[in-house]
């Protein structure tokens, strides 16, 4: 196992295609004989940052307990959130894994904190790379493979507040990312040529 951790920041609106680069990245960061693990909503916002429902059903939490433990999608708690992820994905490239996190992470200020948490790490900085995802909200719009845009769209419509990313909550593109897809102008296989590109100029992978 060649020992070479970094995190992989995937950023971009639902839809847009982060996990399934993620997930083709991952696959061929294998092939390539590193240690690779995606974070993403299935595996975080259902365990480690479970919502106030998937308490109470799991674990029988009253609605109090819920309410305070589980979290939501309330700017506060997508905050807390994405400083988990940041934290957990920092230990993974700590331990010499590539850590791929594929979330909305809608919020610039909370991104730079989890570089900033990488770049501070006690035992020497860890690479941190932004990769914006940048597909245009029409085409995550189109695709909708949960329904919840339009979901989001039909309650706005009828005057009430929903806080969807891109609808009725914001996404604040990054500034300085280290690299920028657009999963409605390219295939999957281009962005991942585009991040093993990169990560082999610096020399990582
Ligand atoms: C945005 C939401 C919301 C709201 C539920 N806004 O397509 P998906 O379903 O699988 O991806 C979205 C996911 C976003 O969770 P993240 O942990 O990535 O968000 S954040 O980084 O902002 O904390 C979507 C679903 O959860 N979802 N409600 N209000 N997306």
């Amino acid at each position: 196992l060649r020992q070479t951790g970094a995190t992989l920041w995937f950023t971009g609106l639902s839809g847009s295609g982060k996990s399934t680069l993620a997930m083709a990245l991952e696959q061929v960061l294998i092939q390539r004989g590193h240690a690779a693990y995606t974070l993403d909503g299935d595996n975080v916002r259902l365990g480690l940052n479970a919502g106030p429902k998937v308490l109470a059903e799991t674990r029988g939490y009253g609605e109090e307990q819920s309410q305070r433990f589980g979290l939501g999608f309330s700017a506060a708690d997508r905050e807390e959130n994405v400083r988990r992820i940041g934290e957990v994905a920092k230990l993974f490239a700590d331990a010499g894994l590539f850590a791929l996190t594929s979330f909305i992470s809608p919020y610039r200020k909370d991104r730079d904190a989890a570089r900033k948490a990488h770049e501070q790490n006690k035992t020497g900085p860890i690479p941190f790379i932004e990769v914006y995802v940048n597909t245009p909200i029409e085409v995550c719009e189109q695709r909708d493979p949960k329904g919840l845009y339009k979901q989001a769209r039909a309650a706005v419509g009828a005057g009430k507040t929903v806080g969807f990313t891109g609808i009725d909550d914001p996404y604040e593109p990054p500034v300085k990312p280290e690299l920028v897809f657009d999963a409605a102008a390219q295939p999957v296989e281009q962005g991942v040529a585009l991040v093993l590109r990169y990560l082999e100029e610096r020399g990582l992978a």
